[in-house]
């Protein structure tokens, strides 16, 4: 690693001090500037529901960088050529949604790292300049200096988070409760700490930590952040742009109304 970039996975490795990021919906690399100078860790462009393009993405990933800041990436999907594009644009960490087996866990991983790990391909050019280094140093740290977290937000991933959690080279789980809460309640609501979503989150937790995995959690709010961080959850998506925007609004109006 060099001191150019944010060392995530150093930063992982404590544990009890949640690494908390914020959420990105909208697009723009003055916003993901402004969010990468805020008292929160990291930055998370949401690619699969936020209003996000690639062309868009990677000047947001520079500005992120340019803070030093980790850029983390939610994907659109589990397709190679996506998480290739988010690596090769500088970004630390990606995530994948709706990683429900141990095949598609396996697929993930060999999109993410290269050999002997996995099968990215090569072409990382903008990477090299967010890293800092030259082809052949990227080559050898690429594979532990971005990480891949694998999204558990169904029932067939739940019952499958032993396998897909004993994938080698996978860095991470991360939860979805919103799906997650969907599918156990089979579409009854979004229950983001229902007794069941907390149940399946043990599991989910349970499953990371036996395979030496950092647990992650999209999390949205301090309570919801306080609830998950209490059953060991250590990487956790703190608040959406928009609800930061709306909270600061809120909280502006209140206090001249109060004056
Ligand atoms: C979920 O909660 O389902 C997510 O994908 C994160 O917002
Ligand atoms: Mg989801």
């Amino acid at each position: 690693m060099t001191a150019q970039h944010f060392d995530l996975r150093a930063r992982l490795v404590d544990k009890a001090t949640p690494f908390l990021f914020s959420w990105m919906s909208m697009s723009g690399a003055q916003l993901a500037g402004q969010l990468a100078r805020l008292p929160i860790e990291g930055v998370c462009l949401d690619m699969q529901h936020g209003m996000i393009g690639f062309a868009d993405a990677v000047n947001m990933i520079a500005a992120i960088n340019a803070a030093k800041r980790p850029a983390i990436i939610r994907i659109l999907w589990n397709e190679p050529g996506l998480v290739g594009q988010a690596l090769d644009a500088g970004a630390s960490a990606v995530i994948a949604p709706m990683i429900n087996s141990k095949k598609e866990a396996e697929e993930l991983v060999r999109s993410a790292k290269y050999p002997p790990g996995g099968g990215r391909s090569w072409g990382g050019y903008t990477a090299l300049q967010a890293f800092g280094l030259a082809p052949a140093e990227y080559l050898k740290q690429a594979n532990s200096a971005t990480l891949v977290f694998a999204m558990i937000e169904t029932q067939a991933a739940l019952d499958a988070v032993d396998e897909i959690a004993a994938v080698p080279g996978l860095d991470g789980l991360f939860v979805g409760p919103s799906d997650l809460s969907i599918a156990l309640s089979n579409g009854a609501g979004i229950e983001k700490t229902s007794a069941a979503t907390l149940e399946a989150m043990k599991r989910i937790a349970a499953a990371a930590k036996k395979n030496g995995l950092v647990a992650g959690a999209f999390a949205g709010t301090a309570e919801i952040i306080q609830t998950y961080s209490s059953m060991g959850y250590s990487f956790m998506a703190a608040a959406v742009d928009a609800d930061l925007l709306q909270w600061g609004a809120a909280s502006l109006m209140k206090a001249l109304k109060d004056a």
